[in-house]
């Protein structure tokens, strides 16, 4: 655990991604693991990138990452896919694409998503953004697919979200429908080679025209992921947005936001495993007969149980 911090910071990636496997998989010393990070987090730009399968979020990061490794930032990329244990294929298309980048000390590249629920991918990676920022990527990357909940509570470790749109009908449409205008900072119209950019501009421009009051107005940005165009306009106003964060105080009300949900959380977690504990009481089947045999009502066995049960 002494070493932790130190070899993080050395930014040994096989030892990077021992430790978030070590977290993902419930390792006995997950706990301690993401005590001994907590005092160097804080520190990264993460930003999320979401959009529907295909939109080109991975060659939209891919460029990003050329352009950002040129200025000298060191990056992470946390690709989240929950398609990819069906089709298999998305995963692999990440590596080929990503591949220039696998040599590149200053770049690494996580695909998660091979397992489990949303709810936990949606933890682990939270909690892969810690052991990287720890590390001490100057930019982390979260790539999320489509719009459900649990993406849409990824997205809330981020500090800056991007989505990525294409000029095809329907995309707009979506987006009123999954609430996702709220937590986009600035949209993409990537694949702007084919037909249709400008007309999807005006569309987001008319939804941005129904909410005049927003502190900090979303702008529109035209990419070609594929000729690696539009990228600098992109990571300049991803730059601006950053700057409003820290400006307005509106990265500490975001930061206070992700803290209560957070432990919110593991509050509930905790409670959850402390009641199944109780559970497994002898006590608990003596409470369970009283029930059976109408002695007790359910309600006021519960609330006894409740009043009798640990939680600290
Ligand atoms: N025409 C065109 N195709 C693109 C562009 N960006 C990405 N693509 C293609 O779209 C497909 C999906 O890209 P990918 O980055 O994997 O999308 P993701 O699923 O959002 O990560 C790939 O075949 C890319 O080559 C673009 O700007 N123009
Ligand atoms: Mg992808």
């Amino acid at each position: 655990m002494a070493d932790l911090i130190r070899r993080l910071k050395e930014k040994d990636k096989r030892y990077i991604a021992r430790v978030i496997s070590r977290i993902e998989n419930g390792d006995p010393e997950r706990e301690q693991l993401l005590e001994a990070l907590f005092p160097h987090t804080g520190q990264a730009y993460v930003l999320g990138i979401t959009g529907s399968p295909g939109a080109g979020k991975s060659s939209l990061m891919n460029g990003l990452i050329r352009y950002l490794r040129q200025k000298g930032m060191t990056v992470a990329v946390i690709a989240i896919d929950p398609t990819s244990p069906f089709s298999g294929g998305a995963i692999l298309g990440d590596r080929v694409r990503m591949t220039g980048h696998s040599l590149d000390e200053g770049v690494f590249i996580r695909s998660m998503g091979s397992r489990g629920s949303l709810g936990g991918l949606c933890r682990a990676a939270k909690d892969a953004v810690k052991v990287l920022d720890a590390a001490g990527y100057d930019l982390v990357l979260l790539e999320t697919v489509g719009v459900g909940q649990a993406e849409l509570d990824v997205m809330h470790a981020a500090d800056s979200v991007s989505l990525v749109l294409n000029p095809t009908a329907g995309d707009v449409v979506q987006v009123f429908k999954a609430g996702i205008m709220e937590i986009a900072d600035l949209f993409v119209i990537n694949k702007a080679d084919l037909p249709g950019s400008h007309r999807l501009a005006e569309e987001i421009e008319r939804m941005l025209d129904l909410k005049p009051d927003l502190p900090w107005r979303p702008p529109i940005v035209k990419t070609i992921a594929t000729r690696e165009e539009g990228l600098v306009l992109l990571w300049e106003k991803l730059e601006e947005h950053r700057r409003f964060l820290e400006q307005t105080g509106e990265r500490r009300r975001r930061r206070q936001r992700q803290a209560e949900l957070e432990l919110k959380e593991l509050v509930q977690d905790l409670l959850g495993q402390k009641l199944a504990e109780s559970l497994a009481s002898p006590d608990w089947q003596h409470e369970l007969s009283q029930v059976v045999s109408r002695q007790k009502s359910p309600i006021s066995a519960a609330r006894e149980w409740l009043r009798r049960v640990r939680f600290d």
